[in-house]
């Protein structure tokens, strides 16, 4: 860790208003708003398994991260899709999205990775990460990507239909609506928001409605992701407004696992791409505070974490998982190696009682922060 920079010691309250970039600002607030430095790590089997964690633990948490590659059964439907309905439970719980996708390659495939092909990742998941071995254009390469999306996002197609309102959908239900990109056609979109019991003379009702749905661009005073799904659909999370549309990143700039190959030379060329890009740039996945210069204020997010069971002693060694992942309690790094959030999976998903266990991490992970910045 850096000595005493004075990110270690100043509260995340304090860090929000120094902030550089918007979404780091909007974390640290909603951090403070539910006194949870915690970031789930969803790595569990299907998408109806997730999306109920993510109802579920959501109180507890303020990022959910995803690795939607693992995820059997993801449904890729931009509207009524597991990424779609991840933001909605995002927006009722208040936590933002973190796609643990882990870019590394040329600019222009980075660029296509994270804003087309089928997972549409820049669309659903506020934050991701890259690995910069590739070099630091990729960085920039992303930059830009983002920009040009958060301009196209602000101008929000607004479908106004005059009869009918439209009937969420459910948790777990297929493409069988869609074509194979999950597009769906719009008389079935109609018709599809339907799909609970109101029947086929619901479903030819809406068809019929088709003749009256007007599509125009006009700016979004306030744009979001889609919400045209229950989960979350009608409550926003009280006691702060939406995230901005930034789009941010945080390089992957030190890994949890034995032997990593990282070097300090790779770590330091993250530290440098971090400052030349701070407005895309949030901060880093790392093992310790990379803050170093007087001004740096990047946020540091850490796998790597468990905590004994209840009732054991909570400093002592935590074995790995015999596959290289190695753990340290929160305690060891937030108050001792200096990062801001802790990553946690296993510890949470492999508990008998998944929400409660969030729930001891959360308060662990809380505690370690204040007595870090001396307020416990
Ligand atoms: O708590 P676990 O060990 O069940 O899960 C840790 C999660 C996994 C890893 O892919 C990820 O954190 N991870 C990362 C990330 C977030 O980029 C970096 C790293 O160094 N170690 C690590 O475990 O989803």
């Amino acid at each position: 860790m850096s000595g005493r920079h004075p990110t270690l010691t100043t509260p995340f309250a304090e860090r929000a208003k120094q902030a550089d970039h918007p979404l780091t600002e909007y974390l640290y607030r909603l951090m403070v708003l539910k006194s949870s430095n915690l970031c789930l790590s969803a790595d569990v089997h299907t998408a109806r398994e997730l999306v109920t964690l993510a109802d579920k633990a959501g109180p507890s948490i303020v990022v959910l991260k995803t690795h939607y590659d693992l995820i059997s059964g993801w449904d890729y439907n931009p509207v009524t899709g597991t990424g779609a309905k991840l933001a909605a439970l995002a927006r009722k719980h208040g936590f933002l999205i973190f796609e643990d996708r882990k870019f590394v390659d040329i600019g222009k495939t980075v660029q296509m990775q994270y804003t087309a092909g089928t997972a549409r990742i820049i669309d659903w998941a506020h934050i991701t990460n890259a690995n910069i071995d590739a070099g630091k254009d990729m960085v920039r390469a992303m930059a830009e990507a983002a920009a040009k999306w958060k301009e196209r996002i602000n101008y929000e197609v607004k479908t106004s239909v005059t009869v009918g309102t439209p009937v969420s959908d459910h948790f777990d239900d297929g493409l069988e609506n869609g074509d194979e990109n999950g597009r769906l056609d719009p008389r079935e979109q109609l018709g599809g928001y339907g799909r609970d019991d109101r029947g086929a003379d619901a479903r030819k009702g809406s068809i019929v409605s088709i003749t009256t749905v007007t599509q125009s661009f006009e700016p979004a005073d306030s744009p979001r992701l889609p919400k045209s799904i229950s989960e979350g659909d009608e409550s926003v999370f009280p006691g702060i407004e939406e995230p901005p549309t930034d789009r941010g990143l945080l390089l992957l700039a030190q890994m949890s696992s034995k032997g990593c190959l990282m070097t300090k030379e790779y770590t330091q060329a993250c530290v440098e791409a971090a400052r030349e890009h701070k407005k895309f740039v949030m901060g880093y996945v790392a093992q310790e505070s990379l803050n170093t210069a007087p001004e740096d204020n990047f946020i540091h997010i850490t796998p790597g974490c468990k905590l004994p069971p209840e009732g054991e002693e909570e400093n002592g060694h935590i074995e790995g998982d015999g596959l290289g992942q190695q753990y340290n309690t929160p305690a060891k790094l937030i108050s001792i190696k200096g990062t801001d959030i802790v990553i946690v999976g296993r510890g949470i998903i492999c508990a008998d009682d998944p929400p409660s266990e969030a729930e001891r991490y959360r308060k662990k992970a809380w505690k370690a922060y204040l007595s870090r910045v001396g307020s416990e």
